[in-house]
Parts: C-alpha cells; structure tokens; sequence
C-alpha cells in the first residue's frame, strides 16, 4: 500500500465573499484568518467576541491537485481525513464524495470512481456548529451546562469549543487532522490487534491481523519484534485466512512501568504481508509489556478503585489534561512533549483525559509511553445529556471504533471510561429525571460502549463514567465506592480542612482557581485592563462566581494583598495550599485511597482557571507544590491545633530507611523544641511515625509566631523538608525576610542562593526570562540558605549571568502587604 500526505498547497475561501488564502493542513478558519491580519488575537482582551460570527458563516477548503497515470492504475484509491471539524460536504470534481458530522471520527472514502488522469479538485465545505446546534436544540432541548452556546451536546464537535468554565466560545472550524491519499492493489492490512497473556518471565504476544480482501494462497504473513536491546524475534505464516492469527512468546520480558516505578521499556512491533518478496503492506506499534487491571472489589470501606501495574497496587498521582489550544492548529508534539515532560518532572504517573474535549494526537499517547504516564482515557461526553437517535448511535458507535483501533496498542492506556460527569449530573444536577434520557445514557454508557471496548479492546478496564460507583444511577457520589469528584472545597467554599473529613478510593478530580502570572496577564490585557473585576479580566475568567471565591478564600487565609501583582501572587499561593492540603491527606491514607488527580493541569487560553501551569507553559505555585506532594517518598505533617502528626509516605516498591528531625521553632527560628526518630517504612505504605503534642508549649501567643519543621533523610541523606503554622498565615507574626540571592554558573546550570533573616513562606524567585526551576514557593528558616537550579538546556533564550541577575526578584508571604 502507498499513502501521500495530502496536507500541502490548499486555499480557504469565505463563502461570503471571494477572500481566499493559501493553508496548508491541519488548518482552521480563525488560525488562517489571524494568520492573514484579518482578524486580531482571538485570545487577545475581549477578541473572543468576534468568533460567533465567524462561525457563523460557512467555508470552503479547496485543493486542485494531479494524479498521473501510474497513480490512476491502481486497483484501489482513496482519501483518508483523519479529522474534519466538523460539518461537511466533500466533494471531488463537483461529486459529493462524503458528508461528515464528526471531528472524532476517522473517515476513508473510495474516490477511483470520481478521479482523472491529470487536474481533479478536492473541495471540502464546512457548515457552522453554531447554527446546527441552535436549530438542533430548538427541535430538542437537552440539559447541559450554561457556560457553553446552547445545544452544543447535539454535535461531535469538542464541547469546549463552544465554551467552558475555563474556555472561550469560539467553535473554530477546519481541518484538524491530516488529509491522505491511499493507493493498493489487490490487498491490504485493515487492522491489526494485539494482546498480551503474562506469565512469570514469559509474555505471550497474540497479534491478530485483518486483510481487507480474501487471501490467496501466495500470501504470507511476518511479524517481527524488536526489543529495547536491539534484539529481534518473529513468526511467520504461510496459510493465511481473513482474520489470521500470529502468537510471539518472549522469553526475559523487560516490562513497560509507569514513571517513578522502573523503565518505560518499548518494543516495535512490525507486521508485513508479503506475496513472494514483494511487500504488500506493513504496519509498525510500539508496545510495551505490561498488565493494567483495575481492582474494583469489595472491602472494609466499601469498594476498591485500585490500578494494579505488572501487579503492583499504584498510588496514582496527576491532573486532568483538557484541550492545548482553542485554535486546533498552534497544537503541536514539541508544546504537548513539554507538557508531558513537565507532568512526569511534577512526579506524576497519570493523567486524565478529559470527556469535554477532543481525543488527543497520536503523539500524546506516544510521549505518555515513553515518559511513563498512564492514561485515564473519556470519550468524548461530558456534563450534558446526549440524544441516542438512530444516526447520532451509529455515529458515536464509529467514532468509538475509530479511537479504540487508533489508541488500543499504547503501553500508557490504563482505562476506558464512558464519560465526564454524566451520570452525577443526571442524579444531582437537579434537572428533570427524565426517563427517555435516563434510558439514552443506560444504552450509551452501560451497554454499548462496553461492549464495543469488550469487542476492541477486551484487555482495557471500562468505567461507565467519572464519577462513579460503577453505573445504573447508584449514587455515583458515594464517597466509599469508585471514584469520586470532589468539589466541596471551591465550589461549596468549604474550608481547606475539609479534605481530611473523607477517604476516597480515588479522587479523580478536585480543584482550585488561581490567577496566571503577571507575564501571562500581560500578554492579554493594556495596563488599564490590570484589575481583576476589569471587563477584560472578567473576560478572562469564565466560571462566574470564581473572582468571588477566590476573595473569600483570601480573607479566610492572607492579609489583604497591597495591589494587583500580589493578589496574583497569593491566589497561586491558595490554589498550591489547597491542592497539597487534599492530596497530603489522600497519601496518607494510601491503600484506602489510592488515586489522586487534580483538576486541571493546562489551560487552551490565557486565563484564571483551575490549572497549574497556563497557556504559555508557564508553571504556577501549584506546579512546584505538586512535584513536592506528588513525590514518591513524600514527608508531611498532619497538624492540629496545638498538635501534629509526622507521616512518611512510601510509593517505592521497597521498604526506606528514614531519619526525621523535627524542631519547633519561632518566627526568628529559635528552637523552642526538638526531637528525632528513626524508621523503616515498608513498600507501598504510609506511615504515620510521630504525634507531637504542643499543648503545653503552645500559649495562643507562641500559636501566632511558631512553626513546626520536619526535616527527612534518607541514608543518611537530606531528603526533603516539611513545614507548618499552628494559625492561618494572615494572623502569623512575620517578620520581614530581607531575602537575599548570590547568583552563580557552571557550564550546564545557573544556581541562585536564597537566604532569609527570619522565617518565612512561599519565596517566590521570579526571572524575567521563563524558566523552570528546581523548586520555587518554598518555606525558608532564618540564615538558612537554600540553592535553586535552573538547567541551561531548557531555557529557551541564552542568557548570561549578568542578565538573569538583573531579571531576579524574589519576595514571600511578607510582601503580600509589605514593599520589598
Ligand atoms: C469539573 C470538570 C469540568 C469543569 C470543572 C470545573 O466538573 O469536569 O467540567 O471545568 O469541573 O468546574
């Protein structure tokens, strides 16, 4: 088989008028319109305003191209449109080819019927989203969510794109994915499906493969693999039938594990079909050997949610991943890999891809492989009710299909689950219990997506959908049973502490709002627009109650910051607080509770929002917090009101050596108390080694100025360092800091040298060129200095030490009120 990228040498043209511009795929309406000065920024102040009438039009993608002779000879031709947003009519020399409805779907279309030898016109029409969804919603109104344009659950179209409480509304049309032209003669591979069967130092590779036309008997089938070491084995078969099956055993398998538990080893696999020497067709998958299984079984509390890697119990630590960018095309693998790169350097071993979105490139699910994240894989449904009419099923029915072959073989795919939030909404969101809609969802997500998974892909575990206590509308919130979505702290503007009132099996979501940094702020507003209640900041904010909470959750915690810079600053400083205070508690409990994912990693635009690192990559406190919280060996400090708690928790598959020095010291750091303690802490367990009572030596005085440190060391190394306050940090006695830095170089690195006068929380070491850092946020005792690093390699600019001296700045909780 011969495939050519057809993404090159395309025009877009407006419909209603002659305007055309030259694209090339993957391409869409806004990013060409931008591209072309036509419109401004879309992202840029209240620019969002001008897509609804851009998608409210239609357009035309237009391709003249030739085909010669030799080409027109094959037996087969035909176009492969891995991604179309999303209503179209294709036409190929003025023939309707194809119509499509769905940016989810893979579509391949025959075209040897309609080509000619010589100049053929390939004409791709898209239809507004908005106006089929405004129609569809009139004739049939479903619930959804109110942050969203109405009736966007109609559509296959990425949900967010019409907006969400994080999102802009702009449904951007075009061409998201690769167009190809396929060419073969008499036969090719059409899918090819591998399982794996584990046994102690054997894996057996089953390799199950389709051809698209009979066999004849001068057919034979190879697959051959490659191990991480170079090394090779294969099977071969001569008696080919349709469907033929090829079994590898591996002898010594090197296992795939997750990040922070062993290798991500990878193995090709390469399947050919042959008649004689001449190669028909071949297809390549990097694999990893492993097991994923999801424990899901009575207990003590209730009912397990548990992943189990290579059979290890895996305390699974990440973030909910939504769409990259609103404008499909500024996506690509080099922005996704620094993403992924800056989950694993967090210590995280999962992510979630969230049901609202789109099902992400190819390349995600690769970099997940190779850096070791599992992938919590929706479909495509969330927060909405869905109408199962005869084509909207056949529809979701391919789409499910396409994605499952697509995704299926990747080491990283943990878990199938129907949907985001569907069924709680459907039980708690107070809409009307509809029976036609509660049946809908039973066949959608409890009948035919398992059954089309149990078809596809048996190996992968299927959850109905997130949250849940396994389907059939049994309270999906039971906090016991599944998993769970937790939203009490944020949304219920519960205190922080509230995390610790529950054990959950497996929080797959919780969040906190922050504000992005000041360089990301600036990006989109003029310096008048600098006011978080401005129209533009509010634009910017799209969760409406959010600026409210988060002032609330300020005055609960911080003294009133001094301006706009520090109000930023501090609601970082509460998203960070509020996320370590959960996930701390959850870690604590490893074993009941053995998942933990907070709500969200990324943003698709510059604005306030649940993530922890924003559009432009940049990492927010939470970001720093998290690599600390998620650390495999983590030391934390359950603290009371005069009392406190020291817990090792232990992710490692081996038992650690622990030494744990703790002092109790006051605002100048004086040592008032101290103490140490030694312990082993088994694999996969955590420990609560220490309670410290204070209730002597804490007087309400000492309450305000005392702090409690813990320092870790693991054989005989330092390790980490823990601290806490016995009084929220507005009513703690700081002292003013006078932080100081010494800047230094080697050839791969910077080092900056923070020390501090008196103790004090959260540093911030701000630079003007982006960077990532060692560790940033962090809590400082009086003289003494820590050094953080930043990799050379990373940064993006070259800079000398003079330079990222002058761009230095570093400031704490102190100068939330006080001027440095
Ligand atoms: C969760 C998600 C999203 C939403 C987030 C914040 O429920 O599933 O729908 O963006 O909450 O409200």
């Amino acid at each position: 088989m011969k495939k050519e990228n057809f993404n090159q040498n395309w025009q877009m043209k407006t419909l209603d008028n002659e305007d055309t511009y030259a694209v090339t795929l993957p391409a869409s309406v806004m990013a060409t319109l931008f591209d072309a000065n036509v419109i401004e920024d879309p992202f840029y102040r209240d620019n969002e305003d001008l897509a609804k009438e851009i998608a409210s039009k239609d357009y035309l993608f237009r391709k003249e191209f030739n085909i010669d002779r030799e080409q027109l000879a094959f037996q087969h031709i035909s176009f492969m449109f891995h991604g179309i947003d999303t209503i179209a009519a294709i036409m190929l020399n003025g023939q309707t080819l194809l119509e499509t409805d769905n940016m989810h779907r893979t579509y391949e279309v025959d075209i040897k019927p309609y080509l000619q030898e010589g100049e053929n016109v390939l004409e791709v029409y898209l239809y507004s989203p908005i106006s089929y969804i405004t129609e569809m919603q009139q004739k049939d109104p479903l619930a959804g969510v109110d942050h969203a344009m109405e009736g966007y659950q109609h559509l296959r179209k990425a949900h967010s794109m019409f907006g969400w409480d994080w999102g802009p509304k702009i449904p951007d049309l075009g061409i998201w994915r690769d167009v190809e032209l396929a060419m073969w003669n008499d036969n090719r591979i059409s899918d090819v499906y591998i399982s794996q069967q584990h046994d102690t130092d054997h894996v057996q590779l089953d390799v199950l493969v389709s051809f698209e036309e009979l066999v004849s008997d001068d057919y034979h089938l190879s697959a051959n693999l490659t191990a991480p070491d170079g090394t090779m084995c294969g099977q071969e078969v001569n008696k080919l039938q349709q469907e033929t099956a090829i079994a590898i055993s591996v002898e010594n398998p090197v296992l795939w594990w997750p990040a922070g538990f062993g290798e991500q080893s990878l193995y090709q696999l390469e399947v050919m079909l042959k008649r004689e020497n001449e190669v028909i067709d071949q297809q390549t998958y990097t694999i990893g050997l492993r097991t994923i299984e999801v424990k899901h079984e009575a207990d003590q509390w209730g009912k397990s949610f548990e992943f189990v890697v290579n059979g290890q119990p895996i305390f699974m630590k990440g973030a909910n991943y939504i769409p990259e960018d609103n404008l499909l095309p500024r996506t690509s693998r080099e922005r996704t890999e620094r993403l992924i790169k800056d989950s694993v350097s967090a210590n995280f071993n999962m992510i979630r891809v969230w049901g609202g979105g789109h099902y992400p490139e190819d390349y995600f699910y690769e970099l997940c492989d190779r850096y070791g994240l599992v992938v919590w894989q929706d479909f495509m449904f969330a927060c909405s009710v869905y109408r199962l009419t005869d084509s909207f099923e056949e529809n979701v029915r391919q789409e499910a299909v396409d994605q499952i072959k697509r995704i299926r073989h990747h080491a990283s795919l943990g878990i199938w689950c129907g949907n985001n939030e569907v069924e709680e909404a459907m039980e708690h969101w107070g809409w009307p219990k509809r029976s036609d809609w509660r049946r809908d969802y039973i066949k959608l997500f409890e009948i035919m997506l398992p059954d089309i998974v149990k078809q596809y892909d048996p190996q992968t575990f299927y959850w109905s959908s997130s949250p849940s206590s396994a389907g059939g509308f049994d309270n999906p919130r039971n906090p016991d049973v599944g998993d769970m979505h937790y939203w009490q702290v944020w949304h219920g503007e519960k205190p922080f502490t509230d995390y610790r009132h529950y054990f959950f099996r497996f929080c797959s979501e919780f969040g906190f709002q922050s504000f992005p940094s000041m360089k990301t702020i600036e990006s989109f507003t003029e310096p008048e627009d600098r006011n978080i209640f401005s129209r533009v900041m509010e634009k910017h904010q799209k969760n409406d109650a959010a600026n409210g909470k988060i002032l609330y959750y300020l005055s609960e915690n911080f003294l009133y910051p001094k301006d706009f810079d520090a109000l930023i600053y501090t609601s970082q400083l509460l998203q960070a607080e509020a996320i370590k205070y959960g996930v701390e508690h959850w870690r604590r409990n490893l074993g009941r509770c053995m998942g933990a994912l907070y709500w969200q990693l990324n943003d698709c635009w510059p604005v306030a929002s649940w993530s922890s690192i924003d559009y432009y990559g940049r990492w927010k406190a939470l970001h720093y917090f998290a690599k600390k919280f998620y650390d495999p060996v983590l030391l934390s400090i359950e603290e009371g009101e005069k009392d406190a708690n020291i817990y090792i928790t232990n992710d490692r598959l081996t038992a650690i050596d622990c030494k744990v020095e703790w002092k109790l010291r006051n605002n100048q750091s004086e040592i008032i108390e101290q103490g140490r303690f030694s312990t082993v802490v088994p694999a996969s367990t955590a420990q609560s080694c220490q309670s410290l009572d204070f209730s002597e030596v804490l007087t309400e005085q000492r309450k305000r100025n005392c702090y409690l440190e813990a320092t870790l060391y693991m054989d005989d190394y330092y390790y980490s360092h823990a601290t806490v306050i016995f009084t929220k940090a507005k009513h703690f006695e700081f002292l003013n800091p006078q932080l100081t830095t010494k800047v230094s170089e080697s050839d791969q690195e910077f080092q900056i040298e923070v020390q501090a006068a008196a103790f004090t929380k959260y540093v911030e070491v701000q630079l003007t060129v982006d960077a990532v850092l060692s560790e940033n946020y962090f809590d400082l005792s009086a003289k003494e200095p820590k050094v953080i690093t930043i990799n050379k390699s990373q940064l993006e600019e070259t800079v000398t030490l003079e330079q990222l001296e002058q761009g230095l700045d570093v400031r704490s909780v102190y100068h939330i009120t006080q001027a440095k």
